[in-house]
């Protein structure tokens, strides 16, 4: 059965387990840290999760994860069938990912690990953040789903990332860069859905474990 290896404390995790109960593909879950481990480097070459364990091998990046989904599962698709359409859901995603939650993850060890973060780093990113962040406010739809009518794999991406650059950038400079954008309602309609409820389940008492480690 395709194994999901990672962690539930991970947004990157998240956005593939979301898809995967979504499209209600059958699919078991590994508990693995990151570490740089010649074992782990042996499964993710850069000890990054998540990662796959499929019949064929294993396979990294979540967005690549995703697209292995769409192909090798073909029913409850989370691309539109037009190439076009196709191509702004995955526009949106690259766009989040990119430009906004890579940026804001520059922050992290400031913001929930007790490290820190130099001002001249925190000044060029929060310039990239206000810049970027209307930059996405002009392709996202939330109408009511981030790229438009119909829920896609971006919103598998959406839900996990923008509560993230969020409460990342409230702790750090005191401003949400998103705040101009929907983000709460959308969040809450979301977490209507049940995949997602169990995914913020899972996250919940994963990032306990995950506090504990850092101690
Ligand atoms: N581009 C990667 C990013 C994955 C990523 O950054 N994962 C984090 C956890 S959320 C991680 O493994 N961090 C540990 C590290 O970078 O060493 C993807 O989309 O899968």
């Amino acid at each position: 059965m395709l194994k999901l290896c990672g962690f539930a404390a991970s947004n990157y995790y998240n956005k593939v387990k979301f898809a995967l109960l979504e499209k209600g593909v059958p699919f078991e879950e590994e508990l693995v840290w990151t570490d740089r481990s010649p074992e782990m480097l042996a499964r993710s070459p850069l000890g990054k999760v998540p990662f796959f364990e499929t019949e064929h091998g294993l396979l990294c990046e979540s967005q690549v994860m995703m697209e292995y989904l769409e192909a090798a599962y073909r029913e409850k698709p989370l691309l539109p069938p037009d190439p076009f359409a196709a191509a702004k859901v995955r526009e949106l995603i690259t766009f989040l990912e990119l430009h906004l939650e890579l940026v804001a993850r520059e922050l992290f060890v400031e913001a929930f690990f007790g490290g820190k973060v130099s001002d001249e780093v925190k000044e060029r990113a929060r310039k990239l953040l206000r810049r970027n962040a209307k930059a996405f406010a002009h392709l996202a739809k939330f109408a009511p789903y981030v790229a438009g009518a119909q829920f896609t794999m971006a919103d598998c991406a959406a839900l996990v990332h923008l509560p993230l650059i969020s409460s990342t950038t409230k702790k750090i400079y005191g401003e949400d860069v998103l705040a101009d954008l929907p983000v709460q309602e959308y969040v809450a309609m979301m977490n209507a859905r049940p995949a997602a409820q169990r995914v913020n389940a899972d996250r919940k008492a994963n990032s306990e474990l995950f506090r504990q480690r850092f101690k």
